[in-house]
């Protein structure tokens, strides 16, 4: 396999080879508040088939899929941040995000294509750990600023109450 290990040892905390050789994938998750971004690379390896595929599965929270990339939406005529998704197909379903991804074209034994993906998750239910959180940044800024007036109110926590999980 001609992926350097170093590589995968310094993109992230989470590390993964396809048994069968066709794919090696590596990434961290960071929580912010609501908000996990999942962050890293993956290859695709031809050195087992000529037309290598991924189909990966992440354990996300339930929430909203978002992202860092902001783009000016000429419909919505607002900024939108976008997430960094850029496998074939992508589908969420309850508690995960699975990813499929097949190299564009022939590769041969010694080559391994690239992507870097970003994405987040923010959560749209709440309970009482994310309670306490917020209660510990009341009237600043922080990400726990649900409505974005850009500071911890009573408004952040009838969000919150509003969507509480359900036990
Ligand atoms: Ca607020």
């Amino acid at each position: 396999m001609l992926i350097p290990l170093l590589a995968l040892s310094l993109c992230g905390d989470i590390v993964d080879v396809d048994p069968g050789g066709q794919w090696s994938i590596c990434y961290s998750i960071t929580q912010d508040g609501p908000v996990s971004t999942y962050s890293g690379r993956a290859w695709l390896h031809g050195s087992s088939y000529p037309v290598p595929c991924m189909e990966y599965t992440f354990s996300i929270p339930a929430g909203d899929i978002t992202g860092t990339c902001q783009r000016y939406d000429r419909y919505l005529q607002t900024q939108v941040k976008y997430p960094v998704l850029p496998f074939d197909t992508y589908t969420q379903v309850e508690g995960t995000l699975q990813g499929l991804w097949c190299a564009p074209s022939v590769l041969e034994p010694w080559q391994s294509t690239l992507i870097n993906f970003e994405f987040s998750v923010l959560k749209t239910t709440y309970n009482a750990d994310d309670l306490t959180e917020m209660l510990s940044d009341w009237g600043t800024d922080s990400p726990w600023d649900l409505d974005g007036s850009g500071i911890i109110d009573g408004a952040d926590i009838a969000l919150m109450l509003a969507n509480w999980e359900a036990s």
